[in-house]
């Protein structure tokens, strides 16, 4: 007997099946705010493929910038790539949601001396998953450093580029620093025996004053453009972050060109840290925010990660995935002696923050 209810159950779904079939059923987004030059090709496409979930990509080169938009709300993103430091002063304002680690299998994957190195900023790592550590040093382009410089060029410490007359003679060639004043203000303290943590606003004073005698010879403060133009040989000096450096070397490896880039620790000591990865408070795709931190904890995908960018990572058994020119590139994973002089960032009180940010304007203009 021709029954209308049961006629229309049928009908509505054939309807629900055809809509889901014409993907009208929502899909699963994910939006990421990360570093450039950051991640393999790969990774989101896979990612994608494996879950099904959509992902959104957005990049930035700066703590400032993506501090800005935490700070502002609402940023759009489920997931945000902050470095050690900024995250522990961003967490103290609340912007960021407590990992729920049952939601993350893959955490027992983590090594678990970075996680005890990364909780000094994370107290019990409640917060952040650890994306890659690294240095900020000195890529050079060995031949016109010597050419410049001559056969005794200081190619082992900051003296290269934070001695006045050495930097100015490199000028002819191309010098370019980070646009990062957490980095530069720490680094030229130490280079000046220093503490590159001061939180004295007379020692603010001294590295600023050091920084004008150099700024005329800094052909550019960014941090994101030192890559190509290593590569390309229109700079012949940076200051900037290893695995940006060794992509650089990579680029002039793919090319053929016979630029020779080379990036050192310097003897003095640099900045190591970790850039993590965290969810802001506000997120609204977090099932899929854990799927991808459960994603990128895969010892196989984190290791074509690093062996992409050149930045080491924090999985334990990822090592075996790492191609060899990684795990024995002493500039990601450096020697124990060098590894004793590296120094990382503590946050600074509010009165210093703004200091430096008043300090690097006034060394970033009238140049
Ligand atoms: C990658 C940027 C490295 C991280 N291009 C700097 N925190």
């Amino acid at each position: 007997m021709f029954n209308i209810v049961n006629w229309l159950k049928a009908a509505m779904a054939l309807i629900l099946i055809s809509l889901s079939l014409s993907g009208f059923a929502k899909d699963r987004q994910l939006y990421i705010y990360n570093w450039s030059s950051y991640i393999a090709p790969d990774t989101l496409k896979n990612f994608e493929k494996q879950t099904g979930i959509n992902v959104v990509y957005d990049v930035f080169d700066s703590n400032e910038m993506l501090e800005g938009k935490l700070m502002a709300g609402n940023t759009g993103f489920d997931l945000v790539v902050p470095s050690d430091s900024f995250l522990e002063r961003q967490t103290k304002v609340g912007v960021f949601m407590p990992l729920d680690k049952n939601k993350l299998p893959n955490y027992q994957n983590l090594d678990k001396n970075l996680l005890k190195m990364l909780a000094q900023h994370d107290p019990d790592n409640r917060y952040a998953i650890p994306y890659m550590w690294l240095t900020t040093g000195i890529g050079y382009n060995v031949d016109m450093v010597k050419k410049t410089l001559g056969d005794d060029a200081p190619i082992d410490g900051w003296d290269l580029v934070l001695n006045p007359m050495n930097l100015k003679k490199l000028s002819n060639c191309g010098v370019a620093f980070l646009d990062a004043p957490t980095e530069i203000f720490p680094t030229v303290l130490n280079y000046l025996g220093l503490n590159p943590n001061s939180q004295n606003p007379d020692d603010y004073k001294i590295a600023t004053e050091h920084l004008i005698k150099l700024r005329q010879s800094i052909t550019y403060f960014h941090s994101s453009k030192l890559i190509n133009d290593l590569a390309n040989g229109d700079i012949c000096v940076a200051v900037g972050w290893s695995g940006d450096i060794m992509q650089a070397i990579a680029a002039t490896k793919e090319a053929n060109n016979d630029i020779n880039i080379k990036y050192y620790i310097p003897k003095e000591g640099a900045i190591a840290y970790f850039d993590v990865f965290a969810i802001p408070k506000d997120a609204e795709n977090i099932d899929e925010a854990y799927a991808f931190l459960n994603y990128i904890m895969e010892p196989k995908v984190i290791a074509d990660i690093s062996n992409h960018v050149f930045y080491a990572n924090a999985v334990s058994n990822a090592y075996p995935y790492l191609d060899d020119n990684i795990k024995q590139n002493p500039a990601i994973y450096p020697s124990p002696e060098i590894m004793e002089k590296l120094f990382s960032l503590q946050v600074m009180p509010p009165k210093i923050d703004k200091l430096m940010t008043r300090s690097w304007t006034k060394v970033l203009t009238d140049r």
